[in-house]
């Protein structure tokens, strides 16, 4: 694991795709290796705020946990819990937002959980979401937002929402580093979710209620 972060912070994606692939036929969890992983990135993001390391190492880190993500992925998705989940998650990052690696987490641990998954991808605006919900009939839409800029977007897929006469139908998980449990309140989302099992946990519970809803109406 050790090693992995040092290729991450030397931005050598193939040989950390490598070193994945080794760790994972020594029987290493996916996930073990995601949550590890990803606190070295917060680490590298927090160095390069205090402006120790340049833009070029962020985007090389980057770009290295990005590949890592996608070699994990389908490891992921293997472990499928439970098939009987009849249900849709809208995900997406919101517009002007291009980080994309947590929401691809989030994705595949849903999916993992049995859920059907639409990603909808990065730099989405508000109605991209609606539309979406409503393409493929989604009980839940799960946004996220890496940036302070970009959260009140968060905010402004509820209100299109609203606008489309759906608020009542899907529920809304918000997540992302910046995110906090009071900010999901103030903008009236259904839930905050931390990391990705603590998505898909939220997503159960909404879906959970949500159905209980319509089956009382
Ligand atoms: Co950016 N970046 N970045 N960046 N970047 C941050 C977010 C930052 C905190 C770094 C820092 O300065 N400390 C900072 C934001 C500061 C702020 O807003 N206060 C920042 C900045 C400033 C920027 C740029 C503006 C830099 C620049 O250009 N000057 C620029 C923004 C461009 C834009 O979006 N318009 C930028 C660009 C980039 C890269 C492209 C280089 C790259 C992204 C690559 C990509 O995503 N494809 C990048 C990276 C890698 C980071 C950090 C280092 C790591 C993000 C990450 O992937 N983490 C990040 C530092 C940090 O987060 N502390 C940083 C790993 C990932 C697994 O975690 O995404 O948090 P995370 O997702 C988690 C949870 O948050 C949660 O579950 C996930 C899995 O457990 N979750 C959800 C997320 N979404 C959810 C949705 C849900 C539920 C849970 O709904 C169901």
């Amino acid at each position: 694991m050790e090693k992995l972060a040092k290729l991450l912070r030397l931005g050598k994606a193939e040989e950390a795709r490598k070193e994945v692939k080794s760790l994972l036929e020594k029987g290493a969890k996916p996930t073990t290796i995601i949550n590890y992983l990803s606190k070295e990135l917060q680490k590298i993001g927090e160095e390069y705020e205090r402006g120790e390391i340049f833009l070029t190492d962020l985007i090389a880190a980057g770009h290295v946990m990005d590949t890592i993500t996608r070699e994990l992925t389908p490891h992921i998705e293997k472990e499928t819990e439970d098939t009987t989940l009849k249900a849709t998650v809208v995900l997406g990052t919101v517009e002007g937002d291009i980080h994309d690696i947590g929401i691809r987490i989030v994705e595949a641990m849903l999916r993992a959980a049995g859920f059907k998954v639409v990603n909808i991808g990065k730099d989405k605006p508000p109605k991209e979401f609606v539309k979406a919900a409503l393409e493929h009939k989604a009980q839940i839409i799960g946004v996220s937002a890496l940036l302070t800029t970009t959260m009140p977007k968060q905010k402004e897929v509820i209100e299109e929402l609203e606008k489309a006469g759906i608020r009542s139908k899907v529920r809304v998980i918000v997540g992302g580093a910046p995110v906090t449990e009071q900010w999901a309140k103030q903008i009236g989302a259904d839930a905050y979710a931390e990391n990705a099992t603590q998505a898909v946990q939220k997503a159960k519970q909404l879906l959970k209620q949500l159905q209980q809803e319509q089956n009382s109406t």
